[in-house]
């Protein structure tokens, strides 16, 4: 079981990963992008986790992807439009029968790291969990959630889930994590395009249910297309139980939009666009959604895809 993890995005999750690995007494390093950031790591004298109001900075390891150890298990806690080009950087550094615990939202960029790097185990991740960066090196945990790891072709757990427990990660290992993943892309299509084109809160989206019933309509189209019956059973009643769950809240693409950052619309809405068409799906609600968020993204100076 033992053996080091390396994270490579010391980020909003990664940290979160890593601070609390690191303190479980798990070997652990950081991979960071490059010198400027590891000198300004480095004068940070580690990375912070900020936890009920409390702040403790953990001195982790970290050095940067031209670094010669080889990575056996490799935790990407970039965005999806990074993470294919970040493992990228890494790849000479693979051990031969390394695994990659992926973290990404949406769907899209496991699939391509997966088919690229056949000979590592790929562990996909769905995240509940919340955190944000108050500053460089300095990660919030501001919300309690779930991991889900799971991987598509092989349904074994692995034997250091075991360190997951140690470090009070919670997780379930999933036997179908493309169940969840689809799900949660469905809801997160459902929610977000919505909440940044009407300005609102997710709460405010109770008060157009229409659009919402065609969207859930065609998603769950998408999801059955795509083999995934389970996911898109009940689809439109979890969406609206979530919306009410939270209802107070501005969704994740809302707050990235308003903050000038890049989203992940590409991995999200794009994702089941590309489906419905390689499915031969008719979509035109999601089409159109699509269209527009990509004209609002494109008028805040933002990627569209
Ligand atoms: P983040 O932007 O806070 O962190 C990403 C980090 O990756 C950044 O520090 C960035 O500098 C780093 N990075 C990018 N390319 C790199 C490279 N080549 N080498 C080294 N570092 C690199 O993002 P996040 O919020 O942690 O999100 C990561 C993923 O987790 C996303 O797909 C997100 O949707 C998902 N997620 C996040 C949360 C959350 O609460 N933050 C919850 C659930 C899921
Ligand atoms: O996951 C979400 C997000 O904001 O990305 C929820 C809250 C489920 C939908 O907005």
């Amino acid at each position: 079981m033992a053996g080091t993890w390396h994270v490579l995005g010391a980020g909003s999750l990664g940290g979160l990963w890593a601070t609390r690995l690191f303190r479980a007494g798990v070997p652990l390093r950081i991979i960071l992008r490059n010198p400027q950031r590891l000198a300004e790591y480095h004068a940070a004298g580690g990375l912070a986790l900020i936890e009920n109001g409390a702040s403790r900075v953990y001195p982790i390891l970290a050095e940067l992807p031209g670094a010669t150890t080889p990575i056996e298990r490799l935790l990407v806690a970039c965005k999806a439009y990074d993470a294919e080009a970040a493992v990228a950087e890494l790849a000479p550094r693979l051990a031969k029968q390394s695994e990659i615990l992926l973290l990404q939202n949406g769907l899209g960029s496991q699939q391509a790291i997966a088919a690229r790097w056949p000979e590592s185990r790929c562990i996909f991740v769905s995240s509940t969990e919340g955190a944000y960066r108050q500053a460089d090196f300095r990660v919030v945990h501001a919300g309690r959630g779930q991991n889900w790891l799971g991987d598509p072709v092989n349904h074994q757990a692995p034997p250091w889930l075991a360190e997951l427990d140690m470090a009070e990660i919670p997780y379930v290992w999933a036997d179908d994590i493309m169940a969840i993943l689809w799900r949660k892309l469905a809801i997160n299509c459902a929610i977000n395009p919505l909440s940044v084109l009407s300005d609102c809160r997710n709460g405010e989206l109770l008060n157009h249910p229409e659009p919402l019933h065609r969207l859930c309509n065609e998603l769950s189209e998408v999801l059955r297309a795509c083999g995934q019956r389970a996911a898109a059973d009940g689809l439109e009643a979890v969406v609206l139980r979530i919306i009410e769950a939270t209802a107070q809240n501005y969704s994740s693409m809302y707050q990235d939009v308003r903050s000038g950052r890049r989203t992940e619309v590409g991995f999200l809405l794009g994702q089941a666009c590309r489906a419905a068409r390689q499915h031969g799906l008719a979509t035109p609600e999601l089409n159109e959604l699509f269209e527009r968020l990509q004209t609002l993204l494109r008028c805040h100076g933002l990627p569209a895809d």
